[in-house]
C-alpha cells in the first residue's frame, strides 16, 4: 500500500489548506502532501511536500504525527494508501501557489468540507481540537462515497 503524508500548519485559529490543482484529489481542498519515497523518513517526506506544495519550511522537530488512516478503494486497490497526518506549528516562510496547490488560510470553525475528501469531516475536527487518531476509511465510486469507516482516538 502506497505511503502517503498530509501537513496540516495551524496558526492563530486558521489552518492551511491548499486546492489540488492537478492529479489525484484534483479540485479538492486538503491539507499538503504526497507519497513518501524510497527510503524516505515519513516526517522529512512531509516537509519535502510541505515546502514543495506551499513553499513552507518546517524543521521535523515542529511537525507532529497526529494521524494515522488506512483508505482502501474498493474499486480501484491501486490508489489504496496508508497517510499519514502531522500538525505544523512552527515554520519558516510565507504560504506560496505552487504548480500543484493553491493555499489558503481557513478558519478552524470554516472549513470547505463540502469540497473536500468525503472522509475528512470524521476526523479532521478531531485532530484540530487537538486529539490524535487512528482508523480506516473504505470507499467507492473512485472515492466519492464512503462504504464503511472506523476512527479511534489514541
Ligand atoms: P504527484 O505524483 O506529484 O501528483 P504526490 O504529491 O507525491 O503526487 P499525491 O498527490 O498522489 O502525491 O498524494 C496524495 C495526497 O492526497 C496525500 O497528501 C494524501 C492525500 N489524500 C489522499 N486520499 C485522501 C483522503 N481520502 N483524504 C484526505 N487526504 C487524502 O484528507
Amino acid at each position: 500500500m502506497k505511503l502517503t503524508t498530509l501537513c496540516l500548519a495551524i496558526k492563530d485559529g486558521k489552518v492551511l489548506l491548499a486546492m489540488k490543482k492537478r492529479g489525484f484529489g484534483m479540485g479538492k481542498w486538503n491539507g499538503c502532501g504526497g507519497k513518501v519515497e524510497e527510503g524516505e523518513e515519513i516526517p522529512i517526506a512531509a516537509a519535502r511536500e510541505m515546502r514543495e506544495e506551499v513553499g513552507l519550511f518546517a524543521e521535523p522537530a515542529n511537525i507532529s504525527k497526529v494521524g494515522d488512516i488506512k483508505f482502501h478503494f474498493l474499486d480501484n486497490p491501486g490508489w489504496n494508501q496508508h497517510m499519514h497526518v502531522f500538525l505544523v506549528k512552527d515554520w519558516q516562510g510565507e504560504a506560496q501557489e505552487s504548480e500543484e496547490m493553491k493555499p489558503q488560510w481557513f478558519d478552524v470553525k470554516d472549513i470547505p468540507f463540502d469540497a473536500m475528501w468525503p472522509d475528512d469531516k470524521h476526523w479532521l475536527p478531531m485532530v484540530l481540537a487537538g486529539k490524535k487518531i487512528e482508523g480506516r476509511f473504505d470507499f467507492v465510486n473512485e472515492g466519492a462515497q464512503i462504504d464503511g469507516y472506523d476512527i479511534r482516538e489514541i
